[in-house]
């Protein structure tokens, strides 16, 4: 068996060898010494600062670029996401910007040419009474207006798409129909992260680990430099493209952000047969579950009712997690939790992000993602990245600007949450 690895022919006991001693490996981004000037300065080595600076240098030519990371790439909510895709929203605003996700999505490996392993699996929103029937039948109104494929089915069809769930009449929470959503799937999250530091490296883009941004320096109204724990950098241009930090990182530029941090939880199940094939979500029971390839069970719930900084997994959201998936599939109650472990969500008030310029020249933000961070990597970093490259706000992310909080033209996405919050 032969293959290639960027530009280099391997064989599969050359694999071998390369997989046991590391010997000759080819990183895939380079480290640079931190310079003491930049163009522009990202703030947030997750998928959006990322996939900002690639398309800042892939779209655009801006190629000065230093994506800062205090922990490791990836390592934030980028790492601890359940790597759902979809573009089911409520709004049409939301529904576009998502959509536009998706189908980057789609083409991401060969557009970075890394393996992100895109899977469409079909996404399904169980409704449990009527009240949550009528949301789904009004996103599946608002989502064919804008060409997304979603409709809502009833427990029959539910019953043959996903064999294992308990769709009769006496469950506990019986279930009256879904939201099936085809384009919706899943993705290796890490391998998005791996793929965009790759690609933003291979165009020139520093990108430095262990980075942590102290201060960011304003004069007369304008972005001036960004201090940090390894020395200053002069800037005109900073980008806060952090999650469970945008409030910390935005507060040293003196711009105040209406978000408030929430830990989310997430476990993952010993590899069992595949027998998953779908996406399923269930609002009322505050749980949602996919399979991945190699088998296990990826399960994740609401936030935490408290706000926090906290990564840590509890035992009361494992036993609520259990029971709840337990009342939807009753077989899986032989299978081990593997894992826990919990994302922060900066959660704005009406569920939709803050994206752009703010009143402090220079600055941005792409923030407040709540729990829809990850699925928004790509269209994101395109949008923010034209938005630096061209001082001018693309129309996909209009509606969600900072100053939206001062006129009310709110874009409530709350409808759309995977489960309630
Ligand atoms: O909105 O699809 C979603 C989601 C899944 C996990 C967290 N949010």
């Amino acid at each position: 068996m032969r293959g290639r690895c960027n530009g280099k022919r391997y064989s599969a006991l050359s694999l071998l060898r390369h997989g046991l001693t590391g010997a000759d490996w080819p990183r895939a981004w380079q480290s640079h010494p931190l310079k003491d000037r930049y163009d522009v300065v990202i703030v947030g080595g997750g998928v959006h600062g990322l996939a900002t600076a690639y398309y800042l240098a892939a779209n655009h030519g801006v190629r000065d670029i230093a994506v800062l990371e205090k922990g490791y790439l990836g390592g934030g909510g980028s790492g601890r996401n359940t790597a759902i895709l979809r573009s089911n929203y409520l709004t049409p605003e939301g529904v576009r910007f998502y959509d536009r996700s998706l189908s980057l999505y789609r083409t991401l490996a060969a557009d970075l040419n890394y393996n992100v392993m895109f899977s469409r699996r079909g996404h399904l929103t169980l409704a449990h009474n009527d009240g949550s029937l009528r949301t789904m039948r009004w996103r599946a109104e608002v989502n064919k207006l804008q060409g997304v494929d979603s409709e809502v089915i009833g427990p029959g069809e539910i019953a043959k798409l996903v064999p294992y769930l308990d769709v009769s009449r006496d469950a506990r929470y019986p279930i009256l129909g879904a939201l099936y959503h085809p384009p919706g799937g899943i993705i290796r999250h890490d391998a998005v992260v791996w793929g965009y530091a790759r690609g933003a490296d291979a165009l020139g883009v520093h990108l430095h680990q262990q980075t942590e941004v102290t201060g960011i320096d304003v004069a007369n109204g304008r972005v001036t430099g960004v201090r940090t724990n390894r020395g200053r950098i002069a800037t005109s241009v900073v980008v806060n493209a952090t999650a469970g930090w945008a409030t910390l990182v935005s507060d040293l530029a003196g711009v105040r952000l209406p978000v408030t941090t929430f830990p989310l939880q997430a476990a993952v199940t010993e590899p069992v047969r595949p027998f998953l094939d779908t996406v399923l979500v269930s609002g009322t029971l505050h749980v949602y579950v996919s399979q991945t390839d190699r088998g296990e069970l990826v399960f994740g719930a609401s936030v935490d009712p408290f706000a926090s900084y906290s990564t840590s997994g509890s035992l009361e959201f494992a036993e609520g997690l259990a029971g709840h998936v337990l009342e939807l599939m009753p077989a899986l109650s032989k299978v081990r939790l593997l894992r826990q472990w919990a994302g922060l969500c900066d959660m704005t008030p009406d569920f939709s992000p803050i994206m752009g310029p703010t009143p402090v020249e220079g600055f941005y933000v792409d923030v407040g993602w709540g729990t829809y961070g990850f699925k928004a990597g790509p269209v994101s970093g395109e949008a923010m990245a034209e938005c630096v490259a061209s001082g001018r706000t693309p129309e996909i992310i209009a509606a969600f600007g900072l100053d939206r909080f001062d006129s009310g033209e709110l874009v409530g996405e709350k409808g759309a949450a995977a489960v309630g919050h």
